[in-house]
């Protein structure tokens, strides 16, 4: 009798193990779509072997190029496109026809269901204007945050621009009419200070309550059940900082962060500072069963021949992030007279060392993740 009252009680913790590492890799929507669901699983077991590599606005323009089709800058130096595919969705609040960097959201569509045909990955972040004055998302008078949660001055405007949100998403589909799997990344850099969400400008019980009303309203209200949330601060000293403004285990699916190698003399502390965090944000992600990224990356106009292979990848190598985004190619910005794109092109000084961090056995583009078939069972 007590072996086999011991043989029960084992295999019921044996159960219950099983039970929560179910849970454990299914998205924090309890009704997310089937390919979400796909996607968050193959995320989860390709985790510890490669690291996909992402680019901002990459089918839309590069440098010295706009609207091509077919047309990436990864592409022309690989000969394929990147795995994940990043795009802004900032100013669609204003009913605007194009971002805020000018890329028309009707393109913007017709890129992301080519990139998903792909096989690829999509993520969305979203520079939202300040509901509190209209002005740019840049603008960090405070209390703003405050004045959209419910029942508060401002409340019915970010939920008509939720709504525009959910138009947004809701249009996405899949040639079969499925909705396409996003990894939405709101109210990135929360760790800074120059948005109107960011640390000096908001509370942090109201950025939490502002994060879970945002969650709740697309899922719940809206029946928005095809996205991946990505939890994003810009730096933060310690673990206790970083989980600072998180809004819960069930508010988030991804922990991720943003650093930029800003000069020359930053190289070192960029590669041990991009190391550590990955790696405390990687312990947080197994204890609390997430994937993890670094969600914006790069050297601004690549001034360094072995960028790829002697400062980025020492930085991110053996971490267990599923992806790094390299932010968008704009080209030269004639309003402050400098370049600024994050991913080499031909003929640029770091093209021959991005090709051979490409061929890297750990780091996968687009041909590969096709292979995976990410969206199936
Ligand atoms: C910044 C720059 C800006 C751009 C913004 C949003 O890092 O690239 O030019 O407007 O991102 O995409």
């Amino acid at each position: 009798m007590r072996k086999v009252i011991k043989a029960g009680a084992a295999a019921l913790v044996l159960l219950i193990q099983m039970s929560s590492c179910v849970r454990s890799q299914t998205p924090i929507d309890r009704k997310a779509s089937n390919e979400t669901r796909n996607l968050y699983k193959h995320l989860f077991r390709m985790q510890d072997q490669y690291i996909l590599l992402g680019h901002q606005d990459d089918l839309a323009y590069g440098v010295g190029w706009k609207y091509i089709q077919g047309k990436s800058d990864i592409h022309s130096l690989t000969g394929q496109y990147p795995a994940v595919y990043g795009w802004d969705i900032g100013h669609l609040e204003l009913d605007s026809a194009r971002n805020l960097d000018g890329v028309p959201f009707a393109k913007m569509k017709e890129y992301i269901k080519e990139g998903y045909r792909r096989g690829g990955i999509i993520t969305l972040s979203w520079h939202l204007n300040n509901p509190l004055n209209l002005q740019s998302a840049w603008d960090t008078t405070a209390g703003s945050v405050a004045a959209i949660l419910p029942g508060r001055s401002k409340h019915a405007v970010y939920t008509k621009w939720l709504d525009k949100v959910a138009g947004f998403m809701q249009s996405l589909k899949g040639d079969s009419g499925e909705p396409i799997p996003i990894l939405f990344r709101p109210f990135h850099e929360l760790s800074g200070n120059w948005f109107w969400w960011c640390k000096n400008a908001a509370g942090t019980e109201d950025f939490k309550a502002l994060w879970r009303f945002t969650v709740d309203y697309l899922k719940n209200k809206k029946n928005i059940h095809q996205l991946l949330y990505v939890y994003n601060t810009a730096g933060f000293a310690t673990a206790d900082e970083y989980r600072e403004r998180y809004p819960g285990d069930d508010y988030a699916d991804v922990l991720s962060f943003d650093r930029y190698q800003y000069n020359k003399a930053d190289k070192e502390a960029y590669i041990k500072d991009v190391s550590t965090k990955l790696s405390l944000i990687q312990q947080l992600g197994k204890e609390k069963k997430k994937l993890t990224a670094l969600a914006e990356t790069g050297y601004e106009a690549i001034p360094d021949e072995k960028w790829w292979t002697a400062t980025l990848w020492p930085a991110i190598q053996n971490t267990g992030i599923s992806y790094v985004l390299l932010w968008r190619n704009h080209g030269y910005m004639a309003t402050q007279n400098k370049m600024h794109y994050y991913a080499p092109f031909k003929g640029q000084l770091s093209a021959n060392d991005f090709v051979q961090f490409c061929a890297l056995p750990s780091v996968m583009l687009g041909n590969q993740l096709s292979a995976q078939k990410i969206y199936r069972k």
